[in-house]
């Protein structure tokens, strides 16, 4: 199908980060047109938005990394075990022009509306900053954390002072000397971010309402013989981790945390903790995240590590999670963030015991009175997995809007397409492994399985694919099974918007485990698209 005017094209793709970049790819090689929308000035998606000091992917940048390119994979060099934005951001920027891919990218626009014509099968976009186009099918990289959250603190538009956020960081770096500066959130990006904000302020208070487990990362500069190593042996870690639980070269272990005494247990989570391997901790023994019992070990360890960490105990103690269960709010990796809090310049505001009332003028105030502040950074988070594409107002068969379908929660069929919008994709979706694994390896699979999905369309001779309400169905509640199945849906989580006023109370992610989810995607599609209706 040949695009018949400039605004027509086979393929609409929405955003320009690693999801985008190798969808563009992929078309390209099945001699497709494509377009992308991008509303940042460049590549790279949430490592575009997100500069924030401190900022490192909690993924090891030889994992985090595009595997579908072995030229790609040779000539890139890490320089660090965790990455900072700013590498991560150099290698997208690297990714589009070694692949030429910036000439089919428009930047600083926004896809505003998508809707589907009945009548000649095709998508129409209405695009700010572009005219309006046509294509046949839309693919949305948009992002699972791209939508930040409205903290939904009253009187932001009172505050006089300096106002950031973690998600939407400037690109001038924001000079703290001298300033008294509040950060509200304590999630990955709050304590990777407040050691930082710490050396640069005049003075840090930290509000705090839910606090996190973390451990240290351990970070450190890759040496040329690791680097060598893991190149050598790529093939076989890249093929370990698409057979991963979470999608990244590491063991899982199937005994009980009550296999082995107590010594034992605390020998095997140390020699994880001193690793720095968040993820590998979950899965440090096959109960941690299924077992109440199980989990309150994981919890009495990182617990005592915190206390090892902070010199005041009393301290060290609201800065400790309660009745969290370990890894159902993600594990965060941390370089000093504990030992922040022994500096004379940080004060810690516990909001559980003091809360927010609202913003004023000159700082924040709680129940006991107004804490003064210059400057105030919000590391609240995002409205994850649904935010962006529901910011987008999308219109199926019969101008169903994506918002009213999704009214109760998203549904999907396996996170790839929801049934009544044919032909629309979307790349990591809810309902799909997603923010439980290693990002680049779930969006490499997905952008593969759209492909195939294409050249099947065409080989085909097909003109619409959807997904059939009936399997839809199916896999909502095999979703939902497999969740009711660990402790995640008791965490009060972004996984399950918990996070978000008003938002349905949904576990998003699949859970069954990467390697599971990769061989029942290649199923369907060997038995032609099951569960999906093509025509
Ligand atoms: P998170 O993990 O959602 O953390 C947000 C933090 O902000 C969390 O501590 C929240 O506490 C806090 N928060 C949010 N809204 C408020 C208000 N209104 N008042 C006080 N505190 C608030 O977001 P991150 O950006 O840190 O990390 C997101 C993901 O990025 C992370 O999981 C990794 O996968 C990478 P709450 O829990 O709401 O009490």
């Amino acid at each position: 199908s040949k695009s018949n005017s400039q605004s027509t094209y086979d393929v609409l793709i929405v955003g320009a980060g690693w999801s985008g970049m190798y969808m563009l790819y992929k078309c390209r090689r099945l001699g497709l047109t494509a377009r992308v929308i991008e509303k940042g000035s460049s590549v790279g998606g949430t490592w575009y938005w997100n500069r924030y000091p401190g900022l490192h992917c909690d993924v090891e940048s030889v994992e985090y990394s595009f595997s579908f390119d072995k030229e790609l994979q040779e000539e890139w060099n890490w320089s660090e075990r965790y990455a900072s934005q700013p590498e991560i951001l150099r290698y997208a920027n690297h990714v589009a022009d070694r692949f030429d891919l910036r000439r089919d990218i428009s930047f600083n626009t926004k896809v505003l509306s998508l809707s589907f014509d009945e009548a000649t099968g095709t998508w129409g976009a209405e695009v700010e900053g572009h005219a309006p186009l046509r294509s046949k099918y839309v693919v949305m990289a948009t992002g699972c954390l791209s939508h930040p959250k409205d903290p939904g603190i009253p009187g932001v538009e009172n505050f006089k002072g300096e106002v950031y956020h973690t998600a939407q960081w400037p690109e001038k770096a924001p000079d703290f000397a001298g300033k008294r500066v509040g950060v509200i959130g304590t999630g990955s990006s709050g304590i990777q971010t407040i050691p930082i904000l710490a050396e640069q302020a005049e003075h840090l208070y930290v509000f705090q309402r839910t606090p996190s487990y973390s451990l240290p990362a351990h970070n450190s500069k890759l040496k040329p013989d690791y680097v060598r190593g893991v190149k050598d042996n790529y093939e076989q870690l890249r093929q370990e981790a698409r057979q991963h639980m979470v999608g990244i070269p590491a063991p899982t272990y199937a005994m009980s945390v009550f296999d082995v005494d107590a010594a034992e247990r605390t020998r095997i989570y140390q020699s994880i903790y001193d690793q720095g391997k968040p993820f590998a901790l979950m899965v440090a023994f096959g109960d941690v995240l299924v077992s109440k019992e199980a989990n309150q070990t994981t919890q009495d360890f990182l617990a005592d590590r915190i206390r090892s960490r902070v010199n005041d105990p009393e301290l060290a103690e609201q800065l400790i999670p309660r009745s969290q269960y370990a890894g159902t709010r993600r594990l965060c990796i941390d370089t000093n963030y504990y030992e922040t809090f022994n500096r004379k310049n940080v004060t810690l505001k516990n909001l559980q015991k003091d809360p927010i009332k609202q913003i004023v003028s000159n700082g924040v105030e709680t129940e006991s009175g107004v804490q003064e502040l210059d400057c105030l950074v919000f590391a609240t988070g995002y409205d994850a997995m649904t935010g962006a594409l529901l910011a987008i107002d999308i219109r199926g068969r019969g101008g169903v809007t994506l918002q009213s379908k999704w009214s109760e929660g998203p549904r999907t069929m396996m996170g790839l397409m929801t049934a009544g919008f044919p032909n629309l994709f979307t790349v990591t979706g809810p309902g799909s492994p997603a923010v439980l694994s290693n990002m680049v390896n779930s969006i490499e699979q997905h952008v593969e399985w759209i492909a195939d999905c294409l050249a099947y369309m065409g080989k085909q001779d097909k003109q619409l694919i959807e997904a059939d309400t009936e399997a839809e169905n199916q896999w909502v509640s095999h979703v939902n099974e497999v969740a009711n199945m660990t402790l995640f849906p008791l965490g009060n989580t972004w996984y399950l918007g918990a996070n978000v006023k008003g938002k349905p109370r949904v576990f998003m992610p699949y859970i069954g485990g990467v390697g599971t989810y990769r061989q029942l995607c290649d199923q369907v599609a060997a038995d032609g698209y099951r569960g999906f209706i093509t025509q």
